[in-house]
């Protein structure tokens, strides 16, 4: 049979089996030698040997890995962002969208903390992003508002809550999966400071997983081509350039710098654009 790890205590995987029975595991001699390898969101064969144990004898090639918290198969993100208590910095943003897309993963824009942030400005934030294709959900963590909408829109697999310190990735994890901080006396805080743990758990919700330690992904990348950053700004490809192989930085006849220019695309956006690809993007020799 097949499963899915969804919770990783002391180097014991548990594993959710395709029929919905959990197993304690064991790894089988070659994979136990790769212990340090297993990480929640593997897909896994075992087989059970006594009531809820099971021997996992083979481990799946991975999509994609997250280092921070340590999850496999991640199917997408959702970049936390707050326009007030903290300001957030759109660049970053605009980082972590690049990230999601470079690593194979779907990103998806909470705005959390609307309680406190004015209305105009989270709908001009929204439009921008729901210009650029992304799915923006306006909530707040502490009053609940959004949520509800945000967690039962159609999506699959794994998903974990990214963004910058303080924006309310831990109040919306407890909002969003109280049993989950239950279960567990707290948050676990992977990969900060001296707290770093190597717990971390998958709990269902809808139709998705949900990650129960917040990423911290590093925002550092190495990209050859400017085309793959291009790709985290799908808006940009709605303007005519002379050249198809544009790359919208001083090249005449770009459509985008037109747009940017007349205001109909976001100077924000392109701006960072421009400054992903100064700080990624090594060019070929
Ligand atoms: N008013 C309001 N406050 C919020 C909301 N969400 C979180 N907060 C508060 O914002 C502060 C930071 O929230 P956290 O959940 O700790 O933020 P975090 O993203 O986990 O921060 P780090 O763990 O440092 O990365 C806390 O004081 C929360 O109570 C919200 O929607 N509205
Ligand atoms: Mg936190
Ligand atoms: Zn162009």
């Amino acid at each position: 049979m097949t499963g899915l790890v969804v919770g990783l205590e002391a180097n014991r995987p548990t594993v959710l089996a395709d029929d919905g029975t959990r197993y304690l595991c064991y790894l089988r001699g070659r994979i136990h030698r790769d212990l340090g390898r297993i990480m929640v969101g593997d897909r896994v064969s075992l087989n059970p040997t006594d009531p809820g144990e099971a021997i996992i004898t083979d481990v799946d090639t991975r999509k994609n890995t997250l280092l921070r918290p340590p999850v496999a198969n991640v199917a997408g993100t959702f970049v936390v962002f707050t326009v007030t208590e903290p300001r957030g910095n759109r660049e970053l943003l605009d980082k972590r969208l690049v990230l999601a897309d470079l690593s194979h993963m779907e990103a998806e824009v909470v705005l959390n903390k609307v309680d406190l942030s004015s209305a105009e400005e989270v709908e001009a934030i929204r439009d921008i992003y729901r210009k650029a294709g992304y799915a923006v959900w306006p909530v707040s963590s502490s009053t609940k508002e959004g949520l509800e909408a945000m967690v039962s829109a159609p999506r699959q697999g794994v998903w974990v809550l990214v963004g910058e310190s303080g924006v309310g990735k831990s109040t919306l994890l407890a909002a969003a999966i109280p049993e989950a901080i239950a279960a567990t006396g707290g948050l676990s805080r992977i990969g900060r400071g001296k707290e770093t743990t190597r717990r971390v758990g998958l709990w269902r919700l809808r139709n998705f997983w949900l990650a129960d330690a917040p990423g911290y992904t590093s925002l550092k990348v190495q990209v050859n081509d400017a085309r793959d950053i291009l790709r985290a700004f799908p808006e940009f490809a709605l303007y005519d350039c002379r050249y198809a192989n544009c790359r919208h930085l001083k090249e005449p006849g770009c459509g985008v710098l037109a747009a940017v220019a007349s205001g109909i695309l976001d100077s924000g956006r392109y701006r960072h654009y421009v400054a992903i690809l100064d700080n990624w993007v090594t060019p070929r020799a």
